[in-house]
């Protein structure tokens, strides 16, 4: 009460929010008036961030929180009512007519794209000091995940430009959701590599905040230990996404600039562009809503899994069931079992990568209605069985794949499932959590998410006609991988089926020990034979046709152990690192047709 006199007419109401939602403890140690005066200031500022940042305000949190604390203390279960059962979607299988045809419909729809890229986590599994972003994707080339989205992007654009028949001067916009975890650390690596060639303007960043901390079942919001003028804050979750891309006005900006579709990804995952073109020609074929992408799913895998949820009141939803809820779901309705997988290896659920494809104007409909509110959902750490109190503070979290939640049953959810090696590999897990996975479960580490890109690319030129040696099992941190030849290629040189098609020809080898590094767009591979190490740049309108045999001693994988400090520790966490013994390394600075015939 003493201290009303110094707030102003916005911070009295905040303060009154505060006493009427229970929060008095939350004033009980303050000083005397006139004393600390500039952290009190500090504490409104911070709750006024707290109320404006959050759908409805803190209040509306509260209750919220309250409401979920209930629900969670007597063991509702958020599925009640609700029985699971196995989606029907598009199961895409890599390079068939169909999947060719997606690919060529979702190249064209490309140009009415924007991305989203969710960044915000720190991703406390894996334990990196740095931001996950600006980790390689494989280190054959150095590749930043950052760096390969971007040029990921911008070949879909240039690719979606050469489809339309009028002067295309698409810009793909593409925003980051950051959070106080990675903000800073983003727009610096932006910045200093002149934005991975992308203009600046196509880049915006928003930031989002973290919500308060809850002591107790009555919501009760947690002081800081380290300053009684701060509340406790922790991340809410990716679902923050929806909330903030509608409060920054940039979606309707997006809409009026003609745009249709809205792609959602994660940090980390180093094969998904390879998944978007066909993903994205699936949403626009179906006239999907929401289309999710999935790939087959190991049963206990820690990824969510695509399910249908028919209520007994007749109600269905398509959508992603938590991976620590889905075997409790499945017990819970009649498979004893829970979650297991079934005469195919894999668990009958798709398992959820959470690359989201969302139709624009649906979408806007939806939050100008909601706001950007995603339901939430709360995992207190009880310190015993009456759940009374907690261990430590918690907090609301969402997440983004929740938003078909709120969308009535006329809305189309569908989702595509493709193979794993071609569209997932994550870099979520350390390499002590990662060696303890289930043999025969994806590691989903730094070792596994390089090493996936090495098979990926191999497979896929398998496909088109090159001959790919058998890869061989080596074993790094723990984990047991096979190792396929080291083929990279920049994005622009293909990025779908039949752009990779059409650079091969005639009849080439790879033998397993071989890297290939591929950095022009107009590069042929004819008749090559390559035992070693071959790297090809070339500007765009230089045309390169390789042919002949190439050996050298090449590029080998040296083993390093995690634990080694001396080792920078994008290195370590893989387990190996490239040892460059001998390469041929080609370079085609000016325009003009060439042969590469050593
Ligand atoms: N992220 C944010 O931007 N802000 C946050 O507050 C938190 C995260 P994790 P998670 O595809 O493999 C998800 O931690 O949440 C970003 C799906 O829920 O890597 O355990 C963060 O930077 C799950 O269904 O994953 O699991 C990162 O880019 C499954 O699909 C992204 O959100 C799984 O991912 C994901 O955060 C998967």
């Amino acid at each position: 009460q003493h201290n009303l006199h110094l707030l102003s007419p916005q911070q009295i109401e905040l303060a009154k929010m505060l006493l009427e939602t229970g929060q008095t403890h939350l004033f009980e140690h303050w000083a005397e008036p006139g004393v600390e005066d500039d952290e009190k200031k500090a504490f409104f500022d911070q709750v006024a961030r707290l109320d404006s940042s959050y759908p409805g305000g803190l209040a509306s949190y509260i209750k919220t929180a309250r409401e979920l604390l209930a629900d969670s203390k007597v063991g509702k279960n958020p599925f009640d009512g609700f029985t699971p059962s196995v989606p029907k979607g598009e199961v895409l299988t890599y390079g068939d007519d169909n999947f060719i045809n997606f690919e060529d419909m979702g190249v064209k729809e490309a140009r009415k794209a924007a991305f989203v890229l969710v960044a915000g986590g720190l991703g406390e599994r894996l334990g990196y000091n740095g931001i996950k972003v600006a980790l390689p994707a494989e280190t054959t080339t150095g590749t930043l995940f950052l760096q390969n989205y971007i040029e990921s992007i911008l070949a879909l654009q240039d690719a979606s430009c050469r489809l339309a028949q009028d002067d295309c001067q698409t810009k793909i916009p593409l925003v980051i959701m950051t959070s106080d975890d990675t903000h800073a650390r983003t727009i610096e690596l932006l910045e200093s590599n002149s934005y991975f060639g992308m203009e600046p303007t196509q880049v915006k960043l928003l930031k989002q905040e973290k919500v308060a901390c809850l002591d107790d079942n009555d919501a009760r919001l947690a002081v800081d230990l380290r300053n009684k003028y701060r509340i406790q804050t922790k991340p809410h979750g990716h679902g923050d996404v929806h909330a903030l891309l509608f409060s920054s006005g940039i979606l309707k900006v997006w809409h009026d600039a003609g745009l249709r579709w809205v792609l959602f990804f994660q940090d980390t995952n180093g094969l998904l562009f390879k998944a978007i073109p066909g993903a994205l020609g699936v949403s626009a074929t179906r006239q999907y809503h929401v289309n999710s992408l999935a790939v087959p799913r190991k049963a206990k895998e820690a990824i969510g899994g695509i399910t249908k949820l028919t209520h007994a009141d007749g109600r269905t939803m398509v959508i992603n069931v938590e991976y620590n809820q889905l075997d409790p779901l499945l017990r819970a309705t009649g498979n004893p079992d829970g979650d297991v997988n079934c005469e195919t290896g894999y668990s009958p659920f798709p398992g959820n990568i959470n690359q989201l494809i969302l139709e624009l104007s649906p979408y806007i409909d939806e939050l100008t209605k909601t706001g950007g509110a995603i339901k939430e959902f709360v995992n207190p750490k009880y310190k015993d069985a009456s759940k009374t109190s907690f261990k430590s503070s918690t907090r609301l979290e969402c997440m983004m794949q929740d938003y078909p939640k709120t969308l009535p049953p006329s809305a189309r959810v569908g989702f595509t499932v493709m193979d794993a090696w071609l569209a997932y590999a994550p870099v979520k897990n350390n390499p002590e959590d990662a060696a303890k996975v289930p043999k025969g479960n994806p590691y989903h580490s730094a070792t596994s998410g390089e090493i996936a890109i090495y098979r990926s690319n191999s497979l896929i030129l398998r496909k088109v006609g090159v001959q790919v040696a058998d890869p061989v099992v080596q074993v790094f941190n723990g984990q047991e991988v096979e190792v396929w030849p080291r083929i990279t290629w920049k994005p622009k040189w293909g990025l779908t089926f039949a752009e990779i098609k059409r650079k091969v020809c005639g009849s080439s080898t790879i033998s397993q020990r071989s890297t290939m590094v591929i950095k022009g767009r107009n590069v042929f591979l004819e008749d090559l034979s390559l035992d070693g190490a071959l790297l090809i740049d070339a500007v765009d309108d230089a045309e390169v046709k390789v042919q002949g045999s190439v050996q050298n001693k090449g590029w080998t994988l040296e083993n390093i152990d995690y634990k080694d400090a001396s080792v920078p520790e994008e290195l370590r966490i893989r387990g190996f690192k490239i040892n460059k013994i001998e390469q041929l390394e080609k370079n085609y600075p000016e325009s003009g047709n060439f042969t590469l015939k050593p």
